[in-house]
């Protein structure tokens, strides 16, 4: 098993749910620790560049004003095989498709308005992670 770090944001449509902590407690019952967080506002240009990879995607500027909607909660998560274990948490990126049970089942409305982001391999991971926080902010333990 690898200790692992993942790169968690919990979207606008959640945090204007008021369900940041419900979400939390799910991530520390797998066993994941939030080794980093800030609550953001993210500009047009950082939503743009977070998501880069999907620029020439069709539901790529309604990707981008939905994150830009309201502010977002992005965390560093810690724990054995947490890019997985994160993932599997979250559930499918459609909710009508998503597990029950998973975060995106319980939370999101819509394939657009689904709740949280999770990195999807260790290698992204760390560029992600990147994106958002300095070495200095992060505190493994
Ligand atoms: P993921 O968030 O489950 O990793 P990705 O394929 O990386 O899914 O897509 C990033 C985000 O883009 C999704 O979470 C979702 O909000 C949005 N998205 C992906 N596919 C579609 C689509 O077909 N229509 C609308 N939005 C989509």
């Amino acid at each position: 098993m690898a200790l692992e770090r993942t790169l968690s944001i919990i979207k606008p449509d959640a945090v204007a749910k008021n369900v940041i902590g419900e979400i939390y407690a799910r991530f520390e019952k797998a066993g994941l620790k939030v080794i980093a967080a800030k609550q953001k506002q993210l500009s047009r240009a950082e939503a743009e560049g977070f998501y880069a990879v999907h620029k020439e995607r069709p539901f790529f500027k309604a990707l981008v004003d939905f994150m830009i909607s309201g502010p977002v909660m992005i965390q560093v998560l810690q724990g054995e095989n947490a890019v997985l274990r994160h993932r599997e948490l979250m559930g499918a990126t459609n909710p009508k498709e998503a597990a029950p049970g998973t975060i995106r089942a319980d939370f999101a409305d819509s394939i657009d308005a689904n709740a949280v982001h999770g990195s999807d391999a260790a290698e992204t991971a760390a560029v992600e992670i990147a994106y958002f926080f300095a070495a200095t902010e992060i505190h493994s333990r």
